[in-house]
């Protein structure tokens, strides 16, 4: 019957370090499933040794007892055990040395791997801790230009009595159009194409993108009695084809204020100190008959350019470029509320009157500021945006 060996139980590898000394003919080993258990027994060894918790000087350590190449164990098996082997045995032998170090040669691998991996780790730690590192600087953003310019608005008009309220973005046809007196098919609508939302079959009413914030006339008057005076900033929407002054998307601030004795020159009065606290006290000011189906009379509001003081030439003798030689410049359109428009709101139009303005701020802003592109307030690149603190 074959012993069972053990590579400590039987000397074939010393208790203190992994040298196999003896011959497998000293160990008593004569048959090929003694050699497989014998290795099985070294491979166990390494094994228990390399699953220690080890840094990398004792991982070095472990490996020059293995696998160097003056005095490791492979290196020690080769010559005690494979050389002086008998022929019956070399080839088993030899098999079972090329197992075990391609298994050594791996495990060192990994093993290596984790160490160097808990190293990073702890350092990234120790670094977290480092209280005499620089503190992290996150930048402080700023408010969006088209932010800024609302708020200047806003703040204009609170000063003489107005609130803010806003809308929903989509609405219905009845208050973009319908209740602001422009029925289907008003060719007004055309200017105003926009973008209508894909909705199941059989919804009760068509949605659409609005295309000015004056539906919230509509929807302020619906739920407050007169007086109104509010102003309603927001994002519209057209199907404009982007260009210089155009976008798909812009801003506008819808004014309304409406009671019992409001009259025209309440309207130009207000228009103007906006326009004048807006631009400065020197610019001039000036309304054009316009049309817009809910304000009667209608009104375009123009200021004197700002860029070439009314003159209509620029510094260097030339054409101004901003208003084009015409030494005006559009702003807004306005109005006296048409009493029409009363009829959809339960408003008595004997007994009340009002004015309404819509404002697109994209261009009142690069009125102020010089702008010569709309499409920059929505390219986001920070090089504009940082210009405007
Ligand atoms: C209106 O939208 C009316 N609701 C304004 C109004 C309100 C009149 C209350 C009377 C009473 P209009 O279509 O002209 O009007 O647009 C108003 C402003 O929006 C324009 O003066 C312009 O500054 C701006 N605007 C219009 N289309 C665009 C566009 N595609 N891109 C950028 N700004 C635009």
């Amino acid at each position: 019957m074959l012993r069972p060996v053990s590579a400590t139980s039987t000397g074939a590898m010393s208790s203190s370090d992994n040298k196999p000394a003896q011959t497998l003919a000293d160990l008593g080993i004569t048959q090929t499933d003694q050699v497989v258990s014998l290795f099985a027994e070294v491979r166990a060894r390494f094994d228990s040794q390399a699953s220690r918790p080890l840094d990398l000087p004792n991982w070095e350590i472990l490996r020059q007892s293995w696998i160097g190449r003056k005095s490791g164990a492979l290196t020690l098996i080769t010559e005690n055990w494979l050389n002086p082997a008998s022929p019956d045995l070399k080839r088993s032998v030899g098999q079972e040395l090329n197992k075990l170090k391609a298994h050594l040669e791996a495990t060192l691998e990994e093993r290596k791997l984790d160490i160097e991996s808990l190293v990073d780790q702890g350092a990234s730690i120790r670094e977290r801790v480092d209280l005499s590192l620089p503190g992290v600087i996150r930048p402080i953003g700023s408010h969006h230009l088209i932010r800024q310019v609302f708020q200047e608005i806003e703040d204009i008009f609170f000063s003489i009595g107005f609130s803010v309220v806003e809308g929903p973005e989509i609405e219905t046809p009845y208050y973009n159009f319908e209740a602001l007196n422009i029925p289907e098919f008003h060719p007004v609508r055309d200017d105003m194409d926009t973008f209508y939302l894909e909705l199941p079959k059989g919804a009760p009413t068509p949605l659409l993108l609005r295309t000015h914030t004056s539906p919230m006339q509509i929807r302020t008057m619906e739920k407050q009695k007169p007086p109104v005076r509010v102003i309603v900033p927001g994002k519209v929407y057209r199907r404009d084809n982007p260009d210089a002054t155009h976008s798909f998307a812009f801003h506008q601030i819808e004014g309304l204020a409406v009671d019992t004795d409001i009259t025209f020159c309440d309207f130009t009065g207000t228009i103007e100190y906006f326009v004048k606290q807006f631009f400065g006290p020197s610019v001039k000011t000036r309304f054009r008959p316009s049309y817009f189906p809910f304000t009667e009379p209608s009104v375009e509001f123009d200021v004197s350019c700002p860029f070439c003081g009314g003159t209509g030439t620029s510094a260097g003798g030339g054409t101004c470029s901003k208003c084009k030689g015409a030494a005006w410049i559009e702003l807004f359109g306005a109005g006296m509320v048409d009493p029409a428009v009363y009829g959809f709101v339960n408003y008595d139009a004997k007994k009340v009157s009002g004015f309404a303005f819509g404002i697109g701020i994209d261009r009142l802003a690069m009125l102020k500021y010089g702008i010569d592109d709309i499409q920059v307030f929505f390219q986001n690149d920070v090089r504009f945006l940082r210009q405007f603190p």
